[in-house]
Order: C-alpha cells, then sequence, then structure tokens
C-alpha cells in the first residue's frame, strides 16, 4: 500500500517568481510616475539622451532609426541597450511596444541587471507585406524611462525572376526555430550548403507527418509549375536527409487541390509541372523522408505560371 503523508502541503514558490513579482511591483509605482512626468513635459528624451539621465535603470539603442522591409525573414532591429546605473543589483523589466501590424522579436526583456551593468538584447522587427509604407514608432519602456524608436517601412520590393512565391506570406504546420524558420524557403537562396543559416524550412514534429509549408498570395496568381529544392549538398545528400514523397497542392475555388505527387524522390530539385491554375495559396504537404521517420526539410520553395 503506498505511504500517505498528512498535513499542510506548503508549497515551493520558484525564486525567480518571487523576482518577477518584485519587478512588477516596482514597475506599477515607477509607472505611475513615468506618466506625471510624460504629463508635464509632454515628450520623451530622444534615444541617445536617455542614458545620460539620472541613475536606476537606463535604456538605449545602438540606432537611431530603424529601416523595415515587409517581407518574410528580412534581417532587421536594433539592439536593445538595457542598464542597471544605480548602486545594487535589481530585477527589472524592459517592454518592447511595437505598433500593429509591426512584431518584434521580444517584446519583453526581464533580466537580472547588477549594478553597472548594461544587458545588451538584439531584438528583431518585422513586418506583414501588407504594411502602408510611412513612419512608424517603437516604444521601449523600463522602470520611469521611456524612449522612442522611429521606424520606417518601406515597400515590397518587385520581383523579376517571375518566381510568384517572393515576398508573399508564408506559414508552416511548424516551425524548428530559430534556425529552420518557413520564410527561409522563400528566401531566394536554393544553396543547401546554407543550410544552418535560416535558408531553409525544417518543422518541429519530429518522427510526425505529414508536414505542410504554405505560400499564401496577395492576390490570386496562375500557377503552372512548382520547383522544390530540399535539402541535397555534399555533407547531407538528398538521397539520405531530402524529401522523399510529398503533394503539390493549391487553394483554387476555395478548397485545396492536389496538382501533382512526388513519391520516392531522391534528388535535390523537383519540378512539378501542371495545367496552369488560378489559386490563392500554394502548399506542399509531406509524406516522408529519406531520413526515415524525422523531420521536413525544405531549402527553397518556388512557384511559376508555366
Ligand atoms: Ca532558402
Amino acid at each position: 500500500m503506498p505511504t500517505m503523508l498528512s498535513g499542510p502541503t506548503v508549497p515551493i514558490r520558484p525564486l525567480t517568481l518571487v523576482r518577477r513579482t518584485a519587478a512588477a511591483l516596482r514597475r506599477r509605482a515607477l509607472g505611475v510616475a513615468a506618466v506625471v512626468l510624460l504629463a508635464a513635459f509632454g515628450a520623451v528624451a530622444p534615444a541617445q539622451a536617455a542614458t545620460s539621465a539620472p541613475p536606476d535603470l537606463t535604456l538605449a539603442t545602438d540606432v537611431d532609426h530603424v529601416d523595415v522591409t515587409p517581407v518574410p525573414c528580412a534581417q532587421q532591429g536594433f539592439q536593445l541597450r538595457f542598464g542597471n546605473a544605480g548602486s545594487s543589483a535589481v530585477y527589472a523589466d524592459a517592454f518592447v511596444d511595437a505598433p500593429a501590424p509591426l512584431t518584434v522579436s521580444r517584446p519583453l526583456v526581464s533580466s537580472y541587471l547588477p549594478a553597472g551593468y548594461t544587458l545588451k538584447v538584439q531584438i528583431q522587427v518585422s513586418a506583414p507585406s501588407d504594411t502602408p509604407p510611412g513612419a512608424y514608432t517603437i516604444t521601449l519602456h523600463a522602470g520611469s524611462r521611456t524612449l522612442l524608436l522611429p521606424v520606417r517601412v518601406g515597400r515590397v520590393p518587385v520581383d523579376t525572376t517571375g518566381n510568384l512565391a517572393r515576398y508573399q506570406q508564408v506559414s508552416a504546420s511548424s516551425e524548428n526555430l530559430p534556425t529552420y524558420p518557413a520564410c527561409g524557403a522563400f528566401d531566394g537562396d536554393r544553396d543547401s550548403t546554407h543550410w544552418a543559416a535560416t535558408t531553409g524550412w525544417n518543422d518541429a514534429t519530429k518522427g510526425a507527418f505529414p508536414d505542410w509549408l504554405q505560400v499564401t498570395f496577395d492576390h490570386p496568381r496562375q500557377v503552372g509549375r512548382v520547383d522544390l529544392y530540399t535539402l541535397d549538398s555534399a555533407k547531407y545528400p538528398a538521397a539520405a536527409y531530402g524529401l522523399r514523397d510529398w503533394n503539390v497542392e493549391l487553394q483554387a475555388g476555395g478548397a485545396w487541390q492536389t496538382l501533382a505527387q512526388v513519391r520516392g524522390n531522391t534528388a535535390g530539385k523537383v519540378e512539378s509541372t501542371f495545367p496552369a491554375t488560378t489559386a490563392t495559396a500554394l502548399r506542399v504537404v509531406t509524406l516522408a523522408s529519406n531520413e526515415g521517420p524525422t523531420y521536413s526539410r525544405i531549402v527553397e520553395l518556388e512557384a511559376y505560371a508555366a
């Protein structure tokens, strides 16, 4: 019979939780002060002036503005410099607020900050392809500090290769992040030797099939050919690590239609051709890998009219 212990159970509170709570309480108090200060002065200090402000928490960035191209996988952002100018260590939070539809990779940075220490964190800034070009502002908060970072959103580049999948919105059943995002399969780089440099998609559900990788067109497109580049390098040949079986599907008339089926593939590149079909989206449904029950790997996925 199992042994039963009697008496009250005292939960062990994680140390990190206690510290977060303390930071939250301090933030609430200092937040009120920040609102009063902002109301009094009607503006906040520019990015470069903030670090010279009185002690305690400091906020700064490595750039005075961020240029954003609204396409998947664009590498753009800034370095957040979050410091403690006080004489004792603190746990503190910095908030990075981006106006919709902009998003940031780290909306909250929580950290232990020894006295005199400045934490440096790289923040990625992203925008969907339908973001109106123009000026935006990211607001950074920490304690009583507020910092405004101007953002300039440009236009979506024009593809000149005929590849209908470039600069479109992409999604996947799962992503093995941060190294193998879905957008890596639409970045214009077909080279498998760059596999570990975010230029390919690898799902995150090892051993589970099917997976899928999708591109959604900004307006209906006529698609008659799909080129799929699976992982194929000297180190990782397609016959051992690449995709073996998959379906090419188009969303036409509101429903998914299978236009091509590939089975038993061992090549690095496969062209699937079919009667040109007007579609709002394209997806590849992966069914098996040459490695066995592991992962789906696509270095680049391209779509053409014919
Ligand atoms: Ca790629």
